[in-house]
């Protein structure tokens, strides 16, 4: 969107403007540099020692802010709209029902509010957040940018609607990320996030017992890894027990390549995730990531970054939220005159 716009102002007053950004800024690295009462703060410090030190209780937010970035930056933007509360919010929505890390987001926003009140938005602290949970990963360090701000809306049926499920084929999931502006590259490191954490029994259990309507399991699923999903998930179980997306039991909690190892060795858990090893379009992306962890971890790191930038609200647009679970309280009427 680089050029030169034409744009009347007032009555005969014509201005040439670039609008690269829409003329309301940009995304930045280090946007919150000198933009915090003491000229020193550094705000996405702050945000790395309380997600690190949350991550010591608790090491399973590494996958949950991980999966925040994308739910939220697929629906409406990267504008923290995922964090709103409200009986008909984009968290009540099916695909956000296992979504987790709101808290941990709270305590580093509050960690932030106490040293820089009302500067940093929601959006970006969820940006930080995932950087940081790659990392403690042991995933590549890379700079987010930041600057973007919070919007005002969340709605359940744009979640439902946007979020793609687990059984999508791998041609849909192309033109949902390329309507996004995301390359089938982005795409398949981005999905690669599934080397970390779990998916329910619900997300994959189709593929045990009744794969596309055969009333069988999924053909192109391992078989040793079929008859032991078959003993965590029973078929009339009302039980949704927990499988890990990435089997390699030594890294399923670490941000590394071997997820692809495993969806090369048929031991993908969703459908999404074993289809993108047999389709074409995607095939040869997998095995370069299979064979070389330093090109996954940088091509991981670079697709966060481009997912990062999908639809952002940037100044004068939007707001920054003073709690993430919440928009602001509209402003107090003026005083009176007497
Ligand atoms: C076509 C794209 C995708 C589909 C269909 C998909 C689907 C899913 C599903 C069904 C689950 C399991 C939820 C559950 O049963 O609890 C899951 C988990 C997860 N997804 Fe994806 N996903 C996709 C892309 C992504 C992307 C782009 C990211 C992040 C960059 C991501 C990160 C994660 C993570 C980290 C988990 C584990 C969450 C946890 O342990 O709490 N996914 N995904
Ligand atoms: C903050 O730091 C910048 C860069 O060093 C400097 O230009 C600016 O004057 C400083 N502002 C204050 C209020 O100290
Ligand atoms: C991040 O940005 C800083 C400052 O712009 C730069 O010095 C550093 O090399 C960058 N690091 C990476 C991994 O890109
Ligand atoms: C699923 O079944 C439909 C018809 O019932 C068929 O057209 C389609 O190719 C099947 N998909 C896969 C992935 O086997
Ligand atoms: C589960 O329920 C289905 C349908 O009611 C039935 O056909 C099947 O035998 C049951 N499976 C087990 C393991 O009980
Ligand atoms: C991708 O799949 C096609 C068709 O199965 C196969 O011919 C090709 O060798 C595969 N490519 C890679 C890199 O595995
Ligand atoms: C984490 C979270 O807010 N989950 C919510 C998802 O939606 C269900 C159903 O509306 C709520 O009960 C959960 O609290």
């Amino acid at each position: 969107m680089k050029g030169l716009a034409t744009v009347a102002l007032g009555l005969s007053l014509i201005v040439l403007v670039n609008y690269s950004c829409f003329c309301y800024g940009d995304l930045q690295v280090g946007y919150y540099k000198y933009r915090c009462p003491d000229n020193n703060t550094d705000v996405e410090k702050i945000v790395r020692q309380s997600i690190s030190s949350q991550n010591l209780l608790d090491p399973t937010l590494i996958p949950a802010l991980i999966r925040l970035q994308f739910h939220d930056c697929f629906v409406r933007g990267c504008d923290a709209s995922i964090l709103l509360d409200g009986s008909t919010a984009e968290k009540t929505a099916p695909p956000n029902l296992t979504v987790r890390g709101y808290e941990a987001i709270d305590n580093a926003k509050s960690a932030v509010e106490e040293q820089c009140p009302g500067v940093v938005s929601c959006a970006d602290i969820i940006i930080m957040a995932a950087r940081e949970a790659t990392v403690l990963g042991g995933g590549q360090f890379f700079n987010v940018t930041t600057g973007r701000r919070d919007g005002l809306i969340s709605l359940a049926i744009e979640a439902t609607a946007f979020l793609p499920s687990a059984e999508i084929p791998v041609d849909a999931s192309i033109a949902v990320f390329a309507g996004l502006g995301l390359s089938v590259t982005d795409m398949v490191a981005l999905i690669g996030a599934h080397t970390v954490g779990v998916a329910h029994c619900s997300s994959f259990k189709d593929r045990l017992y009744n794969y596309n309507g055969t009333g069988k399991a999924d053909p192109t699923m391992d078989h040793l890894l079929l008859t032991s999903l078959k003993i965590t998930c029973p078929q009339n179980s009302t039980q949704d027990n927990i499988a890990n997306l990435d089997q390699n039991s030594l890294s399923f909690n670490t941000v590394d390549n071997s997820y692809f190892k495993e969806i090369q060795d048929n031991k993908g858990i969703l459908g999404i995730d074993q289809e993108i090893d047999l389709d074409t379009r995607t095939n040869a992306t997998v095995a370069s990531f299979a064979s070389d962890n330093k090109f996954f971890n940088a091509q991981f790191a670079a697709a966060m970054v481009n997912m990062g930038a999908v639809n952002v609200l940037l100044d004068p647009l939007g707001e920054i939220r003073q709690s993430c679970r919440s928009i602001n309280p509209p402003p107090l009427p003026p005083p009176p005159s007497k």
